[in-house]
């Protein structure tokens, strides 16, 4: 009986990762690369990211995939949905405001789409953000981790720098708090040997880089 059950049990799961990933792409690279984002009692919010110019999280071109729905947007680009914004102790911008995120500047050719949780890909909206295809530059936060999608067409150094601050359901900053910002930076690298498809492709790369 337990032979018959693991059988479909696995039969199952090759048709589920079969759909997934011709449809969506996956979170290949890991660790996920938390933006933390705290409030002081001065009501001053600080967002950190442990990454910088010299050390930047890598976009990543995965040959042979493509992607459906908005997720297609993701096609021939190198991408990353490894940066996540996650609240850092309690945060609260009171009642009908939240926490918006805002575009200040960036390197050209870089795009951002909306992510989540990186468990639920397929329930991601992949909406341009961050001015990407004339969307507005700022963006309403839920408070949940997200891990929105960085893509970019040509290899090289990317950055953007951000605003976090407190806004009215319509964007606007409200009195009484302090925005504050936060710097991601991107580099989209050759893509390394087909390994990379079984996930090594960033452990490939930093022993090249270090060797
Ligand atoms: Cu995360």
């Amino acid at each position: 009986m337990t032979r018959i059950n693991n059988t479909v049990l696995i039969a199952s799961i090759a048709a589920l990762s079969g759909n997934a990933l011709a449809a969506l792409p996956t979170a290949h690279t890991w660790p996920m690369e938390h933006i933390m984002v705290s409030m002081d009692d001065t009501y001053t919010l600080h967002a950190h990211a442990n990454t910088s110019a010299a050390n930047p999280i890598e976009m990543l071109h995965f040959a042979g995939e493509t992607y459906e729905g908005n997720a297609s947007a993701l096609n021939d680009m190198y991408y990353t949905d490894q940066y996540g914004w996650i609240l850092d102790g309690i945060v609260d911008p009171g009642a009908g405001n939240s926490i918006w995120i805002e575009l200040v500047s960036q390197t050209d050719g870089l795009e951002t789409y909306e992510g989540g949780m990186r468990m639920m890909i397929g329930e991601q909206t992949f909406n341009p953000i961050f001015g990407t295809d004339s969307s507005a530059a700022n963006w309403q936060w839920s408070g949940m981790m997200t891990h929105n999608w960085y893509a970019a067409a040509q290899l090289g150094d990317y950055e953007a720098t951000y605003s976090i601050y407190v806004g009215d359901s319509a964007g606007n900053a409200v009195d009484g708090y302090s925005a504050g910002e936060v710097t991601l930076n991107f580099r989209a690298v050759p893509t390394p040997a087909p390994m990379a498809l079984l996930g090594l492709g960033s452990l490939v790369a930093t022993r090249r880089k270090r060797g």
